[in-house]
């Protein structure tokens, strides 16, 4: 995992569609997709979802969905994503058997040790800075506490949260293992091209790491 792009329809120009933007995210070099798309009922999810998983597959990438493990099982997703308050991980874990891999949000050490612990595949750990995308973002996780989460744990890490270029070294530098976005990729007039950008910087700050 090194550029995890989260869907945000609603930052879309008009006329794109989901797919389409999952496309072009792939394109540029996106390795894991998740679905979040909270204001879409159940069909909606499980018809987009089964489509994004068929391009996912096309193209070698990891196909997440956010919180909605009924949608996950129902399009074969690679991954599902819970935050803190949702299920258990053991819970979710008797619902998806044992292939899915299951993420889980997390913002301290505390949080992630339990993650580990309850047997995460990876910790999205947010926000890394201010973001509009998410009304409910808790406040920023301190560099120090990133640099405490990464000795804390060996499941990867994925920061999250008002991330943009500018801060892609650092973050790599401080021990994260991958880099989620929603408006850096999907509120860009060419998503392709920023994704680009964002998945060279990674695997540039990663070769100087
Ligand atoms: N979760 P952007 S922040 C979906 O802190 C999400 O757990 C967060 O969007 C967390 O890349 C966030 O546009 C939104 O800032 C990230």
């Amino acid at each position: 995992m090194n550029l995890y792009a989260i869907t945000g329809s609603e930052l879309l120009a008009p006329g794109v569609s989901i797919v389409d933007s999952v496309k072009a995210a792939l394109r540029g070099g996106a390795d894991v997709i998740q679905l979040r798309e909270k204001q879409l009922d159940g069909k909606e999810l499980v018809r987009i979802g089964k489509e994004i998983k068929k391009v996912c597959e096309d193209t070698g990438a990891l196909f997440a969905v956010n919180d909605r493990i009924d949608v996950a099982l129902l399009c074969q997703a690679d991954m599902i994503h819970l935050g803190q308050d949702d299920i258990s991980i053991d819970d979710a874990r008797q619902l998806v058997g044992s292939d899915m891999r299951i993420g889980i949000s997390t913002h301290d050490v505390t949080e992630s040790r339990l993650a580990k612990i309850q047997g995460a595949h990876y910790i999205g750990l947010g926000p890394v800075y201010p973001t509009s995308t998410k009304k409910d973002a808790k406040s920023v996780v301190p560099s120090e506490e990133i640099k405490n989460i990464r000795q804390a744990v060996d499941i990867p890490i994925v920061a999250i949260g008002g991330i943009t270029l500018s801060v892609v070294d650092e973050l790599i530098q401080l021990g994260v293992d991958a880099l989620a976005i929603v408006s850096g990729i999907f509120a860009t007039d060419d998503i392709e091209k920023a994704t680009q950008l964002f998945r060279m910087r990674i695997d540039q700050a990663k070769m100087r790491k």
